[in-house]
């Protein structure tokens, strides 16, 4: 078999099932909140936007999000609607009438789910009361400083003054929240004794973030760090204690991987009940060829791009060119940003002496900017001269080739083409010196001396020279499809490379290599990101179907270095033949990453927390045996 299957058993304990008739949707409405609805910051966005179709197929009607109103965001991406449920109406209202805005509509993503948003801004003036209220139920007390968790706060006193509003109608309620700054809702909720069945998701934890990108030692101490005085050195004590808080207060306790699940253990002191990886949602040509068609369209498109950013210093071949790149949050370790530059430096000594193969590699990791560099928008406008050129001569080569046709002769080649055909083509050419190298960076960096790209790029000396087979091409801001120097979307960028490289140091979970699999691109993890090991622990052999898991865990990190050069310069021997037999592979994992199997998982949380907060009205037989629908297996 090529892979080993994916059992629920497997990743989170015993998953029992529910008797069929126990469970009747109709008589609960599940809440879930997270500051990311409609409002993207980083990965959670994701998981919310992706699962919603599948939610929505379960609870339909009874399915709503929650998180901040922000008037740009529901003007571009909500159809304002009136809540169908009179219940969810009165409890709007309620707040409405003590002046405080709530939105509702629905959100313009695939399943439409209904979202109710709420305005911080007109909450305000709320603040120090429920600062004080904060402080009374649960001694944890906010700086006027931290804005973030100050606007936490108001969001959350507002979600729960909302499920208080709403338990008048006495429904059966389900409130998942996602992450620490949805963390104040559910706390006051619980404290308020609010009927409702509580789930807290961690897709980090904070003090490992942070311990991380200090370069501690993270997962050789878990066991040792003193947490109370490493979140107070960090001056964060106050959002560590709303996220433990919510921990302790969630009646289902989540995270999104096992490592993080033992990550949690250590610096939040609770293990978590469930895992509940993140899933995707996958959309399956009918024909095999069509994602491969695709690549190659997207890089058609890349090494236009490409022929700009190098115009005057387009001297290796495009067609024995391969495209990588690394994308996200820019966390420079955490997101092995670091290792990679390494390794690239020694991948570039390679190829220099043992191959022809060139690597172009993009860095798309947002950082402070003052918009594009002349240098690089130059280079596009250089490489449309050209091509309006050429454009130019071949239309006037054509007309008189076929005037000559016409006439029954085959013109003098060497005079079909006359003086000023000549004169502008050589002004053409002219055009396209450059006095300086390519530039690595896209942007004017406000940061440029002390950007850590940057500055590892220095030290490494990868400055796009002639003799580097190694080029380097840091995009500093997400792309858009409407971008005047690479105008693409993230999704058509990763189909045209060759190979995403993620080794990251602190990866939760890790969106990025998934989305690389789903799109048939082969892609570089770590056994330090939770989907590195969901792999390692699915796929019997993740390297042939183009995952190449780094071993950041038990090596260190100059031999974790080699291992990643290794994989790269292995990838780089591939002829085009193995490597469109590595995509078909690559994509055939697709389905382990289904939001259509992974959402059980949230299944199974949300009755373990309605078995808890409703023992009674709610039973669960914890020996019961898994189903065996829920079992995925790869395709051969
Ligand atoms: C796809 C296309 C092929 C193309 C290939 C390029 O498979 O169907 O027509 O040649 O991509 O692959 P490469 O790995 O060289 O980017
Ligand atoms: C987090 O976002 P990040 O990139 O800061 O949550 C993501 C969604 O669960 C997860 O994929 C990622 O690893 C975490 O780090």
């Amino acid at each position: 078999p090529l892979s080993r299957s994916l059992s629920m058993t497997s990743l989170s304990g015993v998953l029992p099932a529910w008797e069929e008739d126990e469970l009747p949707v109709e008589d609960l409405l599940l809440f879930e909140v997270a500051w990311e609805v409609t409002n993207k910051v980083g990965g959670i966005y994701t998981v919310i936007q992706t699962k919603a179709k599948i939610t929505v197929d379960e609870w339909g009607e009874n399915y709503y999000m929650m998180g901040p109103y922000f008037e740009q965001n529901f003007k571009t991406q909500v159809e304002g609607c009136e809540p169908p449920n009179p219940a969810i109406r009165k409890a709007m209202d309620a707040l409405i009438h003590n002046g405080c805005q709530v939105h509702f509509g629905r959100w313009l993503i695939e399943g439409s789910p209904y979202v109710i948003l709420f305005d911080i801004g007109s909450a305000a003036w709320n603040l120090d009361r429920w600062k004080g209220d904060l402080w009374q139920t649960c001694s944890i007390g906010l700086p006027y400083h931290d804005r973030e968790a100050n606007d936490s706060l108001i969001l959350g006193s507002l979600i729960a003054w909302f499920f208080k509003e709403v338990s008048w109608y006495k429904p059966n309620v389900i409130g998942h929240f996602h992450e620490w700054q949805a963390g104040a809702g559910l706390i006051l909720s619980r404290s308020r004794k609010i009927p409702m069945a509580t789930v807290f998701t961690t897709h980090a934890t904070l003090l490992g973030r942070y311990l991380c990108a200090g370069n501690a030692d993270f997962y050789n101490n878990l066991d040792k760090f003193n947490i109370d005085k490493e979140a107070g050195e960090r001056q964060i004590y106050h959002r560590y204690c709303l996220e433990r808080a919510a921990v302790h207060c969630a009646h289902v306790f989540t995270t999104v991987s096992q490592i993080t699940a033992v990550e949690a253990n250590h610096m939040l002191h609770r293990k978590p009940d469930v895992v509940t990886p993140n899933g995707l949602n996958v959309k399956k040509f009918s024909a095999m060829h069509e994602f491969q068609n695709l690549h190659s369209t997207s890089k058609i498109r890349i090494q236009e791009f490409v022929r700009g950013h190098f115009y005057g210093h387009l001297d290796f071949n495009l067609e024995k060119t391969l495209f990588f790149f690394i994308a996200g949050r820019y966390e420079f370790s955490n997101k092995g940003a670091d290792i990679f530059l390494e390794s690239l430096s020694r991948l570039n000594y390679l190829l220099r002496v043992r191959n022809d193969v060139t690597v172009v590699v993009f860095f798309i990791m947002p950082a402070k900017t003052n918009n594009f560099n002349v240098e690089s928008l130059k280079g596009q406008a250089v490489r449309k001269q050209l091509w309006d050129t050429a454009h130019t001569v071949k239309e006037k080569f054509g007309k008189k080739l076929y005037d000559a046709l016409l006439t029954g002769t085959i013109p003098d080649m060497n005079s079909i083409l006359d003086r000023d055909d000549f004169t502008i083509m050589k002004r053409a050419i002219y055009a396209t010196q450059r006095h300086s190298l390519p530039p690595v960076t896209t942007h004017n960096m406000l940061d440029d001396s002390t950007d850590p790209i940057l500055s590892n790029v220095r030290r490494i000396g990868l400055f796009n020279s002639r003799n580097d087979r190694v080029k380097i091409i840091f995009h500093p801001e997400f792309l858009s499809s409407t971008s005047p120097l690479l105008p693409m979307d993230y999704e058509d960028f990763v189909r045209g490379c060759n190979l995403g490289v993620f080794p990251s140091y602190y990866e939760p979970w890790g969106y990025t290599p998934g989305e690389c699999t789903v799109m048939g691109i082969p892609s570089v993890t770590t056994n330090l990101s939770g989907f590195g090991c969901f792999m390692e622990e699915h796929v019997s052999d993740p390297a042939a179907y183009g995952i190449y898991i780094v071993d950041r865990r038990f090596r260190s990190p100059e031999e974790s270095c080699n291992q990643l050069t290794q994989f790269m310069f292995s990838f780089c021997q591939q002829s085009r033949r193995q490597r469109i037999i590595q995509r078909n592979r690559t994509e055939r994992l697709s389905d382990l990453l289904d939001w259509r199997y992974l959402g059980r998982f949230y299944i199974h949380a949300r009755h373990l927390a309605l078995s808890r907060a409703f023992p009674e009205k709610f039973k669960m037989d914890p020996m019961a045996p898994l189903k065996v629908s829920n079992t995925v297996q790869t395709r051969d």
